[in-house]
């Protein structure tokens, strides 16, 4: 198998039928927000007991396909000394990593973003791919501000990064998940959400046949087309997902191994009834699946509140949200199943 195949087939079983992808892949600050949300303090050990709390849930196996980690926790081990990869590789699930190193401001774009982290990524590859991962993921942040926020130049420099980055994650045997996040902080309309969204992806797919990057060999993780969360025309399912693939199948080839949502700081429920709508529209030429953070990982926090105890709750938790995206995924959801969950 060349190095493009071995890409291609882990971004086949990411997207297997009926399964999507848990990104836990918060860094430092971010998993610090999420803790105090439940008044949890953010040491090694909380974030090893929560992750090893989520990796081990009963049966999430059925649902989840990957595992996005973040460095601290791809070099953690359980509590009976099981290196996290490998407890997640002998449930069948494949681990993950995030490798790009967050974003900074864009010199001469004030309150733009370009994410940092391609110095020495060859070698870290090297490294990730030893400690257990099969995967990586590198993120860019478009921030949608008027009509003049993106630049070109934001827009660009950022399909650049993810272009190289994937490249570099396929020379090393890994599937890179590109991943350009359109934010919905704003007021913005949804119309505009799908310019700019057509305009990041277009630039993306340039950059990634300059490349030469294998588009069998990635999965695609992007935004869903919505306004913005401050804007007063807000709309349900069907208009979310008539936008979306409206914007994808303008400019997304159907060579792509797949395509795995965000849910970008939607409701759990608002993140399932989207991806299902998306799924009973029809017939797509890509998988069309889930990378959830905060949409699968919500209830979990709630459930748990740092406490031992509340361990299985948690875990069920995960489990419940894990099913009913599993049920989206295949246009199988409705919103009477959120009762008792
Ligand atoms: C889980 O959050 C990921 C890491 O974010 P930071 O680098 O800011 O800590 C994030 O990349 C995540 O994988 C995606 O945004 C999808 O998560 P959501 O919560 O939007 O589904």
């Amino acid at each position: 198998m060349d190095l493009s195949d071995a890409a291609a087939a882990t971004a086949n079983q990411l997207v297997a039928e009926g399964k999507g992808i848990l990104a836990a892949d918060e860094s430092s600050p971010t998993i610090k927000k999420r803790f105090d949300s439940i008044d949890v303090e953010s040491t090694e050990e909380n974030r090893r007991d929560y992750r090893e709390l989520l990796f081990s849930a009963p049966g999430i196996e059925e649902f989840i396909s990957g595992v996005i980690l973040f460095d601290e926790t791809i070099r953690q081990k359980s509590d009976d000394g099981t290196p996290l990869p490998e407890l997640l590789n002998r449930r069948g699930i494949i681990p993950g990593i995030k490798v790009d190193q967050g974003k900074i401001d864009l010199t001469y774009f004030p309150g733009e973003k370009i994410t940092e982290g391609l110095d020495g990524l060859g070698e870290r590859l090297e490294e990730y791919r030893i400690l257990g991962a099969r995967f990586t993921k590198w993120r860019a942040v478009i921030t949608i501000i008027g009509e003049t926020i993106p630049s070109r130049a934001c827009i660009e420099a950022n399909a650049a990064a993810l272009a190289r980055y994937a490249a570099l994650s396929q020379e090393a045997g890994l599937t890179p998940i590109v991943e350009p996040e359109v934010l919905m902080d704003g007021k913005h309309t949804i119309e505009r959400c799908e310019e700019v969204t057509l305009a990041a992806l277009d630039a993306v797919f340039s950059r990634l046949r300059e490349h030469r990057v294998s588009l069998e060999g990635i999965l695609l993780k992007p935004n869903m087309v919505l306004p913005g969360k401050d804007c007063p025309q807000q709309i349900g399912p069907e208009g979310v997902a008539a936008a979306t693939i409206r914007t994808f199948r303008a400019v997304v080839p159907a060579a792509v191994g797949g395509i795995v949502f965000l849910s970008g700081g939607q409701s759990p429920e608002e993140a399932t009834a989207n991806l299902d709508a998306l799924n009973r529209a029809g017939p797509q030429p890509w998988e069309l699946s889930f990378s959830f953070g905060r949409a699968l990982q919500q209830p979990v926090l709630a459930a748990w509140k740092g406490e031992a105890g509340n361990a299985e709750a948690a875990q069920e938790a995960l489990c419940r949200r894990a099913e009913l995206n599993s049920l989206a995924r295949r246009g199988d959801y409705n919103r009477d199943m959120e009762t008792g969950s």
